[in-house]
């Protein structure tokens, strides 16, 4: 049966039940998803200088991982044909490329020129990153926290040079940059003193946002974290803490990673109560598995909840969607186009409600109907939508894209 017919057949049984699929095709073209370049070379960067450490770990050696700039382009730019609809590629500070070694604080918006014609030549925006870590100044797993003042500011400056990295990337290309920093700073064992170093944290936000930028070109995100591998007794940014200053500083929107809380605890739960008191938030799609694993994103429950958090109550101009995970044990390219696809397919999956309708059974108490439509609405022919999606967007239906991941790893990859 053709994709065209199927989704006829599709469309009909979901108009049966009030469903636009149209609409909801037309809703999911204006979702832009943001891809963390990070993916494609396990985090490794042009710099060619520290490992990675502050809690980040890459694991696997899957052959291909790109080596070099020209191969990181080629490689997201082939994920970029098998994902639909609108896209940014997410950045890192290590991903720069200065005419002769600079140092993190004294990086330009000119070194991240390659970005910009990459984004031009691939018709996508673009976010940023400070990098706060494989650095020999972040070796204490301080940075902007640090008690010493020389290598505080230096970690000021750097997020000072991100921002205007981020303001250049939003004006070059028209489309608003967000500008999210993480730190890594926390301590492997109980500190004496909790409050200090949150102090000196509060105190360097200050300092990097004090210049206002233009909102329609960056906007700065704050991302908290649980622990890591380094930083099991105390994380200085955690999520209390950054929920206050994004409250208190209208311009600047929280970040929730999916792997930066507890293991019982999810951030779909959070967003509706965010959502009341901050203008916009940033997410990091990511999949823990027992700690911040950064595993690639599945189709699971949460996903599912987070896109129904986005959509049901029409967040997703108030929710920016960035993946963020580094799988090194599959091919890369695979990883980036699951992700980006599932959290595609759970947008489109919570689209594809009478919402209206459910909205108002919630209203009613009406338990009973919002258990059997939300349950039943799990077996209609969703993937008839989506393939009719990915075909108008001009990218492989269902297990195509795999051919193409295939030829790609023979022909390119499997020769690095
Ligand atoms: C780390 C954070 C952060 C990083 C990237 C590389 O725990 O999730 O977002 O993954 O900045
Ligand atoms: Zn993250």
């Amino acid at each position: 049966m053709s994709i065209t017919k199927a989704y006829e057949l599709a469309k009909a049984q979901y108009a049966a039940i009030g469903v636009d699929t149209d609409a909801a095709i037309e809703r999911l073209e204006k979702i832009r998803i943001s891809l963390h370049c990070w993916q494609g070379d396990d985090v490794a960067g042009f710099e060619s200088a520290g490992a990675l450490d502050g809690g980040l770990a890459v694991t696997g050696n899957y052959p291909g991982k790109a080596r070099n700039k020209e191969e990181l382009f080629s490689d997201m730019s082939f994920a970029f044909k098998m994902i639909p609809g609108l896209k940014k590629a997410n950045v890192h500070a290590i991903y720069c490329e200065p005419k002769k070694g600079v140092d993190r604080d004294a990086q330009t918006p000119d070194q991240f020129s390659a970005w910009v014609d990459f984004a031009k030549q691939e018709n996508i925006g673009l976010d940023f990153n400070p990098t706060c870590f494989a650095h020999p100044k972040a070796s204490d797993t301080l940075t902007l926290s640090h008690p010493d003042e020389g290598i505080r500011s230096f970690w000021i400056e750097h997020c000072k040079t991100s921002r205007k990295v981020s303001e250049y990337f939003g004006k070059s290309l028209g489309i608003r940059s967000n500008n999210n920093i993480w730190i890594p700073d926390g301590m492997k064992d109980n500190p004496y003193d909790r409050l200090a170093p949150r102090a000196r944290l509060l105190d360097s936000l200050d300092k990097i946002c004090a210049e206002k930028l233009d909102t329609k070109y960056t906007k700065d995100a704050v991302e908290s974290k649980l622990f890591a591998v380094g930083t099991e007794a105390y994380v200085v940014g955690s999520h209390e803490f950054y929920m206050g200053y994004a409250m208190k500083n209208k311009d600047v929107m929280l970040t929730l990673d999916a792997g930066h809380f507890h293991p019982t605890e999810v951030i779909s739960g959070k967003i509706s109560s965010l959502l009341l008191y901050l203008d916009e938030i940033l997410l990091h799609v990511s999949r823990p598995i027992r700690w911040d694993s950064d595993h690639v994103v599945i189709m699971d429950d949460e996903l599912q909840a987070i896109a129904q958090e986005i959509i049901r109550n029409n967040n997703e101009n108030r929710v920016n969607i960035a993946l963020d995970y580094f799988d090194a044990s599959i091919n890369r390219i695979a990883a980036w186009v699951i992700g980006a696809r599932n959290t595609q397919k759970a947008l489109l999956m919570a689209m594809l409600a009478p919402n209206a309708m459910l909205l108002e059974a919630d209203k009613k108490l009406d338990y009973t109907t919002r258990l059997v439509y939300t349950e039943e609405l799990k077996s209609y022919p969703f993937n008839a939508v989506w393939d009719y999606y990915c075909e108008k967007a001009g990218v492989p239906t269902g297990l195509g894209w795999f051919d193409m991941v295939k030829k790609y790893e023979a022909d390119v990859l499997f020769k690095r």
